[in-house]
């Protein structure tokens, strides 16, 4: 029998991408640029609710379901179990990167035990946000708690049942027939219509077959080849379901934990945790948000970080870096390094701030209370830095940065106690600086 001791290190190995704050860091930009140096690229939680950002050739290009890491011709992308998949926004997203002269058949795999995300799913979620009386999450309407609530009830439609008409027909009119009730009795809303819907998803068969995988078995397969694999995170640990500002977070486990349940890859293999890190906060949604600037500055970080939802359009709400929420967010992931993005919104700025601790009832806190009600009182504490006010674009290395940007890293690093090995100083794929 072949020993197996914490010492011995398997050559192939998994490493997780997570947002550390409240998403949009900036993560779809890091997994392409760092896609050229992997196998695989997989995605293991939410949906299309997602907006990752990549930007080469001229061209800005959102993904919401599909990895990316796409646009690297030798890299396989993968959606994993975890992932809440609408069968519509994925074919239209497939061809959009076709369009784009990129291959995705052959290169794209969807798990076949990956839960679907159904038309009535989208209408449950607009219908409890805007149901009267009712706590607005702030949601991006693209039915994704609906979906994992049924993922959890059991009793949701999952890819593998495409491929199986009859009993994907069967499990249609069991859920709509509940769901109609609900829609009509307690949301006084038109029901959908069955047949339609039947017809509709009946026809997908075909189209999905050739992306169907058992992908838990094939990724933990390319592992023992000796393949590497990138898992890249949506959303951001303050969202996730058990970890973040519930009840104002997504349904999902963005965390580093979820990328082992959300792709079936043992968690052995994962020996790389990046943290993404915006160098500043936004926040699109409700829920507390201790650095929030309802003023100016706010204003000039969300104009100069063109701070807009990649999915819904919605303004993202900005305040200043919190490194108490951070360093939570580095402690639950278990973040080796952190990419540190946006740096260069801050150009402009005479003075910066950073959050190093919180005040709540006269007392000090440095610990990040997860839950709204004591989150909402906090006050923050803040160390101004002098601003730099000038471009570091020109910079390759650290070292040919202004010193006054290398203080502020620096003191990041120290207070966080993990390196920055990754800073991005602009949208583009060579506007990035490694250490
Ligand atoms: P949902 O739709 O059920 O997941 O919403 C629950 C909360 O999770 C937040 N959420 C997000 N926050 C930041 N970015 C996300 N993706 C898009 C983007 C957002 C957009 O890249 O900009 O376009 O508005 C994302 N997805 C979910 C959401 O705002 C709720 O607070
Ligand atoms: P994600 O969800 O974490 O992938 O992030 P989003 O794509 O939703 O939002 C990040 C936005 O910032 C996108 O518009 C990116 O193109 C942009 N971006 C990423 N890194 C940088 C950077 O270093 N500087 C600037 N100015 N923009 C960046
Ligand atoms: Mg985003």
């Amino acid at each position: 029998m072949k020993e197996n001791t914490a010492r011995q290190q398997t050559p192939a190995s998994a490493t997780v991408i997570v947002g550390t704050q409240f998403g949009d860091e900036g993560k779809g930009k890091l997994v392409d640029f760092l896609s050229a140096r992997f196998d695989i690229v997989v995605r293991y939680q939410g949906g299309a609710n997602a907006g990752h950002t990549i930007c080469f050739d001229d061209k800005t290009v959102v993904l919401h379901l599909i990895p990316s890491g796409i646009f690297h011709e030798g890299c396989t992308c993968v959606i994993g179990n975890g992932v809440v998949i609408d069968p519509n926004a994925l074919l239209e997203e497939i061809r959009q990167v076709e369009e784009l002269g990129y291959d995705v058949q052959g290169r794209l795999f969807i798990s076949h035990n990956a839960h679907l995300i159904m038309p009535y799913h989208k209408l449950l979620d607009s219908l409890h946000e805007n149901a009267q009386n009712a706590r607005k999450i702030g949601t991006t309407g693209r039915g994704i708690g609906p979906s994992y609530e049924d993922k959890f009830a059991r009793k949701g439609i999952r890819v593998v049942d495409l491929l199986h008409p009859e009993l994907l027909e069967e499990k249609l009119r069991d859920n709509l027939e509940a769901k109609n009730k609900l829609i009509r009795n307690v949301y006084d809303n038109e029901g959908l219509d069955v047949d339609k819907m039947v017809r509709e998803y009946s026809e997908f068969d075909a189209i999905i077959n050739p992306y169907v995988k058992n992908t838990q078995l094939y990724l933990n397969k390319q592992l023992r080849a000796g393949k590497s694999i990138l898992l890249e995170g949506a959303q951001g640990c303050l969202l996730d379901v058990d970890h973040g500002t519930y009840p104002y977070v997504t349904s999902s486990n963005p965390t580093s934990g979820g990328a082992s349940t959300g792709s079936g890859i043992a968690p052995n293999y994962i020996k790389n945790v990046i943290g993404v890190s915006k160098a500043y906060m936004t926040r699109v949604g409700n829920g507390a948000f201790p650095t929030e600037l309802l003023d100016e500055t706010g204003e000039k970080l969300g104009k100069i970080g063109h701070e807009f939802g990649a999915t819904t359009g919605r303004r993202r709400r900005c305040g200043w870096l919190d490194l108490v929420a951070l360093r939570y967010s580095l402690i639950v992931n278990g973040v080796t390094e952190i990419a540190l993005t946006k740096l260069d919104v801050l150009d402009a700025f005479d003075e910066i701030k950073v959050c190093t601790s919180y005040m709540l009832d006269g007392r000090e806190i440095v610990d990040f209370p997860t839950d709204d009600q004591t989150l909402s009182k906090v006050k923050p504490v803040y160390k101004t830095f002098k601003g730099w006010n000038v471009s570091n674009a020109g910079a390759s290395t650290f070292e040919e940065m202004h010193p006054s940007t290398r203080a502020y890293i620096s003191f990041l690093e120290e207070e966080l106690e993990v390196p920055v090995t990754f800073i991005s100083v602009g949208p583009g794929r060579d506007e990035t600086v490694f250490r």
